[in-house]
């Protein structure tokens, strides 16, 4: 059997266009050829691929939506989505590293920035020729970035940035960071710091039992001078750093998916092919159940995400829509790895298959981007009109 068959078990491709179908065999031929035969050891190792970095850009992962006037490939949202469904059939830390440069390095720059910022950092950022992350989580204020305290101070020529970020996909080897800061009355404003700026850090994070082949780290501001071109002009304010986790979250939606077909995919083969009491295992009626839930639950977030994904494309998803999509669809597939990993026995707890390493994958994936619990709150305030959080 091939081991990336995916499952369509409504046939949802054919609301696929030809080159939605083009692109999403390009990206997993890529994912079944160069990161599936490595990633283990990555994982295992808790090293970040930086040799995957390059074909990534050749397949398009590093911001698709973005206008080709920019370099990238000016592609929809369900392509999108996609490509992120692909990723992380692979891994999640590596679809992780494709979200942080399209949606929250590429995409701030595009919506925010000035022409001179797009045409200087856009092309060279698809290309991966450089790298980006985002800071907005800080030590003190996960949840509720609003309470940030890392701060500009305006002293005529530059501005100076103190402050430090926690928790950065990328941090340990990006070449710039979109960073959010306070100015000195209080709005929150984006800003490009590069490195080799004095002052500036990226102390790498260690000993996480999850997402272990993705790179996360601090950033670190003491005194950094930032040039006043590299301020993000046109946004101030929480709604510019949320803007851009609509569209990381998006793509989550759709990336979880992946992992949970290929935990399906996984378990079902194995579920074929394991005898136990003289029979396969998965002609028992217990793995049947736990079967047949998976392939439901799937067959529904792929209806949301296709779904969510045309609204997207035609501006019209909400972010509400979007929490929906994202908590609903993260929490699916981590049940399904969950429940993957027993079908799976004792080989589960192994690196011979992706079970595991998923499951602890989408332990970050289910806290990041907004936890669980904050995606329920945002339905909450959007279906009462109350909100929670204050
Ligand atoms: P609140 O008062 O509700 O809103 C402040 C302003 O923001 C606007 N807004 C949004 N704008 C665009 N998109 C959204 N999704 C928006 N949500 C709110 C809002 O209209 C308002 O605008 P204005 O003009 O009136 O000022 O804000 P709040 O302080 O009450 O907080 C709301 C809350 C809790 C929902 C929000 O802060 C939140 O989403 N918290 C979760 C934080 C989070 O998701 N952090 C993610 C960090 S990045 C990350 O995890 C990357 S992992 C990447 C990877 O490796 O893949
Ligand atoms: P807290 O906000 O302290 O939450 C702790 C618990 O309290 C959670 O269960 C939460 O749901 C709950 N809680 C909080 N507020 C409420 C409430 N009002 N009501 C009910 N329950 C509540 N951030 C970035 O900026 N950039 C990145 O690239 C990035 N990458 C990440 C990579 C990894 C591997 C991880 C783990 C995190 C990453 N993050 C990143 C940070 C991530 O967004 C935060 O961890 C997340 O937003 C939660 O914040 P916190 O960890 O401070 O948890």
């Amino acid at each position: 059997t091939d081991l990336f068959e995916s499952p369509d078990y409504y046939l949802l491709d054919e609301l696929l266009s030809d080159e939605h179908k083009l692109i999403r065999q390009s990206v997993r031929d890529w994912v079944k050829k160069e990161l599936s035969p490595i990633i283990d050891t990555h994982a295992q190792n808790a090293t970040f691929p930086k040799q995957l970095l390059k074909g990534l850009a050749e397949i398009g992962a590093f911001g698709p939506t973005i206008p080709e006037e920019y370099g990238g490939a000016g592609l929809d949202y369900t392509a999108y989505g996609i490509i992120m469904q692909e990723l992380e059939r692979g891994d999640s830390g590596i679809r992780s590293t494709a979200s942080v440069q399209g949606s929250l390095v590429m995409y701030p720059i595009y919506a925010y920035g000035s022409e001179e910022q797009k045409h200087k950092y856009l092309p060279k950022l698809a290309s991966g020729e450089l790298m980006g992350c985002f800071g907005l989580t800080e030590p003190d204020h996960g949840s509720n970035p609003g309470g940030m305290v890392t701060n500009i101070k305006d002293t005529g020529d530059h501005y100076l940035l103190n402050g430090a970020k926690m928790w950065i996909s990328n941090a340990p080897f990006a070449d710039i960071a979109v960073v959010w800061a306070k100015d000195e009355s209080g709005k929150i404003r984006g800003l490009i710091a590069e490195r080799g700026m004095k002052g500036f850090t990226t102390p790498e994070t260690h000993n996480k039992w999850s997402l272990r082949a993705s790179a996360t780290g601090e950033l670190v501001f003491d005194n950094v001078k930032i040039p006043k071109e590299n301020i993000l002009p046109n946004v101030a304010g929480l709604k510019g750093p949320l803007g851009c986790l609509n569209q990381a979250r998006y793509g989550i939606a759709w990336g979880a998916i992946g992992a949970a077909m290929d935990c399906y995919d996984t378990a079902l083969r194995y579920a074929k092919e394991r005898v136990q009491f003289g029979k396969p295992i998965a002609g028992f009626q217990l793995q049947q159940k736990k079967l047949a839930e998976m392939i439901t639950e799937i067959t529904k977030a792929q209806l949301l995400a296709w779904r969510l994904g045309t609204l997207k494309s035609e501006n019209r998803a909400t972010a509400a829509q979007i929490s929906m999509s994202k908590r609903n669809n993260v929490d699916m597939a981590l049940h399904i790895a969950r429940e993957a990993r027993q079908i799976l026995g004792g080989m589960g707890i192994t690196g011979e298959y992706s079970i595991m390493r998923h499951m602890m994958n989408l332990e970050s994936v289910i806290t990041y981007e907004g936890t669980h619990d904050i995606h329920l709150l945002i339905t909450g305030m959007d279906i009462t009109g109350l909100d929670a959080f204050k």
